[in-house]
């Protein structure tokens, strides 16, 4: 699939300048209207150009919807390139090695192909509608689990500091008081939708992210037999939304728990 080599190529080039950056060293900036947590720097804006240069020179008529440059209207459009060219800004920020390239190809509003990168361990998440998923070119998919107590969940924070994050934790306690192997918390979305798919976790859940965020990484737990719907388990808007992506065979459960404290 063409589009698929172009996102491929696209991730390699924001992941080359991700990549220098990081090693170079970034002043960062915080983000207007979002508190002091939510940064970005020029890497983030430079990435961001690269990526959607690639995407140009191959398809210069396709509609890029990036983090850093969000013009986009409709999300519904015939060809729609959904970009976060560094998610997991604050893990970058404080040069830790777990960030990624997340680039999606959305075809009348369908995800249609995604690449997750993770340029510093050079990890790669792949996923076409259809074709199934691949982690560093083996085939990936959902764990087997049907019992939280067998499990691993991951979850995130959103920038907020009052009720969403206390919902957050009100329903991390309960998946605790499931006796769940453990809670994750990694700070970016795309990789921990891609642990999804690997089996890693069972269930990964957010009570709000940006269409970049999981553009592709929906894709590669869809395609690896796993289940994304928003957090109240209705089919994902093409906008923001909560999140809860499962193995499928676990998502019932974690749904009780993560409606039920929904902000
Ligand atoms: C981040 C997500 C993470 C979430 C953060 C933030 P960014 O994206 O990857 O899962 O918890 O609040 O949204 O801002 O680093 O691209």
């Amino acid at each position: 699939m063409h589009e698929m080599e172009i996102a491929k190529r696209a991730a390699r080039a924001g992941g080359d300048v991700a990549r220098h950056y990081y090693n170079a060293g970034v002043e960062m900036e915080s983000k207007a209207g979002e508190g002091t947590y939510n940064l970005v720097s020029r890497a983030d804006r430079e990435a961001e150009r690269a990526i959607v240069e690639v995407i140009r020179e191959a398809f210069p008529s396709h509609k890029v919807l990036g983090e850093e440059e969000n013009e986009v209207a409709d999300l519904s459009t015939e060809h729609l390139w959904i970009v976060d060219p560094i998610d997991g800004t604050n893990n970058f920020a404080h040069h830790m090695p777990h960030f990624a390239v997340s680039i999606a190809y959305w075809h009348h509003g369908r995800p249609a192909c995604g690449v997750v990168y993770n340029p510093i361990r050079d990890d790669w998440f792949e996923a076409i509608r259809g074709q199934g998923a691949t982690a560093n070119g083996e085939p990936a998919h959902v764990g087997e689990q049907s019992k939280l107590d067998e499990v691993f969940v991951g979850l995130g924070f959103y920038y907020d500091r009052g009720a969403m994050m206390e919902a957050t934790l009100d329903a991390m306690r309960e998946f605790f008081g499931a006796h769940v192997h453990g809670i994750r918390r990694f700070g970016t979305a795309s990789l921990d939708l891609c642990f999804v798919g690997t089996g890693a976790y069972a269930a990964y859940f957010e009570y709000e992210l940006s269409p970049w965020d999981f553009a592709a990484g929906q894709l590669f737990v869809e395609e690896a037999g796993g289940t994304v719907t928003t957090a109240r388990g209705e089919p994902l808007p093409l906008g923001k939304s909560s999140l809860l992506a499962s193995n499928t065979k676990l998502h019932d459960a974690a749904l009780q728990i993560v409606a039920k404290h929904h902000p």
